[in-house]
């Protein structure tokens, strides 16, 4: 390995999001916003960018319209220091269909990775809140020795089925003994049996030793062309698979709560939770620590502005994050995350919910624990989150747990 190594990022975007719906109806999932101003890809580019990794080309596949549209125009540095986010469509180079997994993105994408000749590629999903220096895991990976690295976190042994499920080598603690994608049973961990290692989805790789591998793959029967799935378990058998944890990340101006935050955001209630997470008064995720900061689009809007806050009428917000360009007048705001440009009239109230973009609540109305995407408007006197059977006769999202999702564009009648 070079002393140098030269370093390709690469950013695996095109999943469908179909758990997401329907807030993956139009958009890809890592264009899903998230946090008011944020798409849910800045997380994963803010930390490579962070990490000082600044060439880094995004692998797009489904609806990837907005997601391409916020890269180009967010994510653009200058080409003079060699520095770039390029969005890379499915390329249909090997064959006339769409990736079929992750491994086949990238296997698709090969001529792409070998103009650039890195010694090491560093594999990330789009799709998680939280922040991560990779550096220190490649750091890790070259030391090691391994071919293949793979990000683990602890998870509970009850959601085994949703995660790469790693084995340590007991002889070898870096080292990974066996990686199982989403096994139905699993064993938990020896000082912890409630506790499985889960893959965070993130991986680093020598380049030729994954070229190999992809190569394999691809010919392979019985094989889903997946990063977890096919080539994380095909590492780990000819043991050259290591196993980095997360715990040990350490990120500047962290705080000991926020340390090792990671959540998966892949399903409503999951992406709700890490909203209410942004929220909380000593933030389990702290989205002002400004030595690692999450970049976004910087959108030229006016500031906040909350009016008629009289006793007939309550123009305000608590414990809540409130974005550019909202207007707040004579409504109440509780415990809640609003994107830009939402308008909330008189004597309506928002309590524990989430507001994209240009949402507007009318006179009287209200709403709980609900998500209302885009450009949604309530009408006065209409309600959102109270009524589960009219909820769903609207065609609404409604959870087992009780949040529902208003699709972006609704007219929602009082
Ligand atoms: P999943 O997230 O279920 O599990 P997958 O659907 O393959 O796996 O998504 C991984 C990443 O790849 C996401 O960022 C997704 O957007 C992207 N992706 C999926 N298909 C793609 C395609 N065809 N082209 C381009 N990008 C694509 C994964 C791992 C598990 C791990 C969990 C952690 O497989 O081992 O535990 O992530 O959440």
């Amino acid at each position: 390995m070079a002393k140098n190594p030269k370093i390709l990022s690469i950013v695996l975007a095109g999943g469908e999001g179909t758990r997401l719906m329907p807030l993956t109806r139009d958009r890809a999932k890592p264009a899903v916003p998230f946090g008011g101003i944020y798409r849910l890809i800045d997380f994963p580019l803010s930390n490579l960018v962070n990490s000082g990794y600044r060439q880094i080309i995004v692998l797009t596949q489904y609806k990837s319209h907005s997601l391409d549209r916020h890269i180009s125009q967010t994510w653009r540095f200058s080409p003079l220091l060699g520095n770039y986010v390029s969005p890379v469509p499915a390329q249909q180079r090997l064959g006339k269909h769409w990736y079929l997994g992750s491994a086949d993105a990238i296997y698709q994408t090969i001529n792409i990775i070998e103009d650039v000749q890195p010694d090491i590629v560093v594999i990330v999903g789009a799709d998680h809140v939280y922040r991560m220096d990779f550096e220190q895991m490649v750091q890790q990976h070259i030391e090691s020795g391994a071919e293949f690295t793979v990000a683990g976190i602890r998870q509970p042994i009850s959601e085994s089925d949703q995660f790469g499920v790693i084995e340590v080598d007991p002889e070898h603690p870096n080292m990974i003994k066996s990686f199982h994608e989403k096994p139905k049973h699993a064993v938990g961990l020896p000082d912890d049996p409630n506790s499985i290692l889960a893959s965070m989805g993130n991986y680093v790789a020598n380049t030729k030793a994954l070229f190999e591998a992809l190569a394999i793959d691809s010919k392979a029967s019985g094989t889903k062309h997946d990063m977890g799935g096919d080539i994380a378990p095909y590492f780990a058998a000819r043991h050259e698979a290591g196993v980095y944890d997360f715990t040990k990340n350490e990120i500047p101006g962290s705080t000991k709560i926020d340390r090792a935050y990671w959540r998966d955001v892949g399903t409503i209630k999951q992406f709700y939770d890490a909203h209410m997470d942004l929220i909380s008064p000593a933030p389990v995720f702290n989205l002002y620590n400004e030595d690692w900061p999450i970049y976004t689009a910087s959108n030229n809007l006016p500031p906040a502005k909350f009016v008629f806050a009289g006793q007939e009428r309550m123009g305000y917000a608590v414990d809540s994050i409130i974005s550019p360009g909202v207007i707040v007048s004579g409504g109440e705001i509780q415990h809640s995350i609003v994107a830009p440009r939402v308008c909330i009239h008189s004597w309506s109230q928002t309590v524990d919910s989430v507001l994209f973009d240009n949402v507007e609540v009318n006179r009287h109305a209200r709403v709980r624990r609900a998500i209302l995407d885009k450009n949604v408007v309530l009408t006065e006197n209409a309600t959102v989150g109270f009524d589960t059977e009219l909820d769903l006769a609207r065609g609404f999202t409604v959870t087992p747990d009780g949040i529902t999702v208003v699709p972006k564009g609704t007219i929602v009648d009082g």
